[in-house]
């Protein structure tokens, strides 16, 4: 079965992954095996339409360049190695974890740096393999509620927009919450949503209270059998205590008159920011518990990396991966199409 007939599948294809991976790609893998880069590799043809297109001349790619040279896997190349993938943003743990694995492994089996690549990727599995699954929860014939969090700008009311349309297409009820009373043009921007999603939306007064928002629009999704409710938040810095602590009273109305509801609690994490989003992502889940994360923003990107560390270090799933600003732009995170696109 081709992947995109699978039932419910919302991936990527391998084409769009891999152009949308193209500069984490050279980053993170390519600096490392000592390969030379395609930062911007054509993008193959997605849909049938295109397939008809016949070019009339075809452009011949040049020959790839030699590989490098062997070297042998000694302290000098392993400390080259750290650096570049400190230099990755993948984070000095997990760095420091895959140099720890890499020597271990060249004592055994490798015998040049020809063999990292190999390594490489199997270590890249498995970290992506030590997090909880990465499908999103939804529960047919219940009511689901997808909270949505994160700081300013990081992609939540354009994700919220994009999600809700796939769950109409999936032929779902849907209701948007418009809890991001803190600006009237954030309530109107996903109203705009709303619309193109063709979904309905519950919105108070501006200056409303986030908790009295998200508390009307419950007793809307239940008394109106919604399947999901998605509801947008503020964007915050996690170090402003006094709007965390009111994204903490917005957790405790759901828990409270939704507390029998499958909930996904999503933090929104710009991958062009890196590490940065791990620290944002320890301080969210203390007054939000999370169920795990959408990044955003990987189309462009140089530090598509942090998907490692956020498996690895916070053991939380990405479970859903933003390519674009594109409505069809959100995809399902799928661990190994993400591995075979960085490869
Ligand atoms: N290239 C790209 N841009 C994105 C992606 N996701 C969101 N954006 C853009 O990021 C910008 C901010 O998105 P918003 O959805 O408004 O972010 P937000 O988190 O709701 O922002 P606040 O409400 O201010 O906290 C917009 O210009 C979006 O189009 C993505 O996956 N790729
Ligand atoms: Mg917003």
């Amino acid at each position: 079965m081709e992947q995109s007939d699978r039932p419910g599948w919302w991936g990527s294809t391998l084409s769009k992954l891999k152009s949308a991976l193209s500069r984490t790609k050279s980053q993170l893998v390519d600096s490392i095996v000592e390969r030379e880069s395609a930062e911007s590799p054509a993008q193959a043809p997605e849909g049938p339409a295109c397939a008809q297109a016949a070019p009339e001349t075809v452009a011949v790619a040049p020959p790839p360049a030699p590989p490098a040279p062997p070297r042998p896997i000694d302290d000098e190349y392993l400390d080259e190695l750290e650096e570049k993938l400190i230099r990755a943003d993948i984070g000095l743990p997990t760095a420091e974890a895959l140099v720890f694995h890499l020597r271990k492994q060249a004592r055994v089996h490798l015998s040049n740096s020809h063999d990292v690549e190999k390594l490489l990727k199997r270590e890249f599995e498995s970290m992506l393999a030590s997090a909880p699954s990465p499908r999103l929860g939804i529960e047919s014939g219940k009511l689901n509620i997808v909270l949505v969090v994160g700081v300013n700008g990081t992609g939540k009311t354009t994700s919220i927009g994009k999600l809700c349309w796939r769950f109409k297409q999936e032929g779902k009820k849907v209701l948007m919450a418009a809890a991001d009373t803190f600006r009237a043009a954030a309530e109107t921007q996903l109203e705009i949503w709303a619309e193109r999603a063709g979904v309905d939306i519950v919105r108070l007064s501006d200056g409303s209270d986030p908790g009295a928002v998200v508390f009307q629009a419950i007793q809307k999704a239940t008394s109106e059998s919604y399947d999901v409710l998605v509801i947008d938040t503020a964007g915050r810095l996690h170090n402003k205590a006094n709007l965390m602590a009111e994204l903490k009273k917005v957790r405790a109305v759901i828990d409270k008159h939704a507390g029998d509801c499958p909930l996904e609690a999503l933090l929104v994490v710009d991958a062009s920011i890196g590490q940065n989003g791990l620290q944002q992502a320890r301080v969210f889940a203390e007054f939000c518990p999370l169920t795990g994360v959408i990044l955003t923003k990987l189309d462009g990107s140089a530090k598509g990396g942090v998907v490692f560390s956020i498996a690895r270090d916070l053991k939380l799933p990405v479970k859903l991966i933003g390519l674009g600003e594109k409505i069809d732009d959100l995809r399902d995170f799928e661990p190994e199409l993400f591995i075979e696109a960085l490869f």
